[in-house]
């Protein structure tokens, strides 16, 4: 079957600025084969037939009139004869569509979404975003854009929006950029504000699926703290560069001497976890390196270094997870440290904590000890710059003097904004973590 240039009206050596398939290639009825340019229009040429292209007969850069041969398809079935339309209605002197119309009328290249009343179309009909959004693209960069793969309408949309193709991922046809792609890049640099710098293009979006064409559903609604703390998940997990450093800790000293002190503690009415070392020993840690005590202003250009220590811990409640602040973690001994733990936990569970109880955290740990596993990744509780994970200790054999000796192990996955802390550095930090909750004795000492 062999698909034609069709009637281009007055139109001459139209220049081939896109040819969108090769020999092999599958295509549909419809599915665009080249990209024409005249001075005055610009349209994709679809395909006619269904099948497998065996050969494509024009050439990038190549000049085509009404008639020519574009490409031979070893085709399914043979449709209507095509007519050109202009790629966007918006372009008044396009070629016209010569008589009689064909049955099923072609679509242009691609169909812009909205148009204003006048038929201009505007960023504001197309986004339902006021017009001044444009300060959040970057200015177009002119060889990035003409390199995009992009057809003629896409690329008169994205001028009209002032959008730099170069900077959008296509998501079409053997990953053209499509009008669907320039919106969204809008909608995403319009999410991350700022000033030009921060455009980026938007993620591509999770498919959505109807899952009850493969068998029976049921919804379930995310509890209220899930719909809280998911987006600011998500805001950390995309905005930080998240490196995770793994360490274990010996800690078969500090667990003999908590057992010796678990009782007399329990009496006192304190419950003495292996969290509550873990915290001193990440106020010693955090002492010793106060960078991971900082933030990055919001500028990114300098660090917040803070002079005060209050420590999150992430809490498992029926509702979801919180994260409870113990204040002044480092004015507190190990018991103290404790007994707000045991306080603050209780109050989670029971999902009473106070919104100033979860305030003004300068680093958090994330404790899975008690539950299992060997080792996670945690997400930073931005815009803190790092989070210590916890699994659960285990018994090793640990090489020692000439031989294995059993050791208790505990692991440790350091979570740090790359931005701000280097691999050295948290390796650092969690060799000194690790040295510090091997000294038991260290951790009861009190503190001054
Ligand atoms: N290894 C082995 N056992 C551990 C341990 C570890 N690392 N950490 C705690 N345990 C043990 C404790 O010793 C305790 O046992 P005993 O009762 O015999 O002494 C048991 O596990 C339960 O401890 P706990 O949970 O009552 O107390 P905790 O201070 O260790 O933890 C809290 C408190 C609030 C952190 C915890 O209950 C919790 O909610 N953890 C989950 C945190 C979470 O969900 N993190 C994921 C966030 S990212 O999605």
């Amino acid at each position: 079957m062999e698909v034609r240039v069709p009637d281009l009206g007055n139109f001459k050596d139209v220049a081939v600025i896109d040819v969108l398939v090769k020999p092999g290639d599958s295509i549909a009825i419809d599915t665009p084969l080249v990209t024409l340019e005249s001075d005055k229009a610009a349209m994709d040429v679809p395909s006619t037939a269904s099948g497998v292209v065996e050969k494509v007969h024009a050439s990038k850069g190549g000049k085509v009139n009404t008639g020519d041969l574009l490409a031979t398809v070893k085709a399914d079935e043979v449709q209507r004869e095509p007519v050109p339309r202009p790629a966007a209605s918006a372009q008044p002197a396009a070629p016209q569509p010569a008589a009689p119309q064909p049955a099923a009328p072609l679509k242009p290249a691609a169909q812009p979404a909205a148009a204003a009343p006048g038929g201009k179309l505007t960023p504001r009909s197309l986004l339902g975003v006021p017009t001044s959004y444009r300060s959040d693209l970057a200015p177009i960069d002119e060889p990035g854009f003409s390199r995009a793969h992009a057809g003629p309408s896409v690329r008169k949309f994205a001028r009209e929006l002032g959008v730099d193709l170069g900077r959008v991922t296509g998501h079409g046809f053997k990953d053209r950029i499509t009008h669907e792609d320039v919106k969204a890049f809008v909608k995403g640099a319009l999410a991350g504000g700022g000033g030009t710098d921060t455009a980026r293009p938007a993620l591509p979006a999770v498919p959505t699926v109807d899952f009850a064409q493969f068998g029976p559903t049921a919804v379930a609604p995310l509890s209220r703290i899930q719909r809280i703390s998911g987006p600011r998940l998500l805001g950390s997990w995309v905005n930080i560069p998240h490196v995770t450093q793994f360490d274990a800790a010996d800690i078969t000293d500090l667990e003999q001497l908590r057992a010796a002190l678990k009782d007399q503690a329990q009496a006192a009415g304190v419950k003495l976890t292996p969290l509550a070392f873990i915290m001193r020993a990440c106020v010693k840690a955090l002492h010793q390196f106060p960078r991971f005590n900082s933030s990055l202003d919001a500028d990114g250009a300098n660090l917040i270094v803070r002079k005060y220590l209050h420590l999150g811990f992430a809490a498992d409640t029926p509702g979801g997870l919180v994260v409870p602040v113990v204040r002044d973690a480092d004015r507190k001994d190990v018991y103290e440290l404790a007994r707000h733990l045991g306080a603050l936990s209780e109050k989670a569970r029971a999902g009473k904590l106070a919104p100033a109880d979860m305030q003004g955290g300068c680093f958090t740990i994330s404790s899975l000890g008690g539950i299992g596993g060997t080792a996670f990744t945690p997400i930073i509780n931005a815009p803190e710059v790092a989070i210590l994970g916890v699994s659960r200790s285990s018994m090793q054999p640990v090489y020692r003097d000439g031989g294995f000796v059993p050791r208790l192990m505990l692991p440790l996955s350091l979570s740090y904004d790359h931005r701000v802390i280097d691999g050295a550095l948290a390796a650092r930090f969690t060799t000194y973590l690790a040295q510090t909750l091997a000294d038991a004795r260290g951790l009861l000492e009190a503190v001054p």
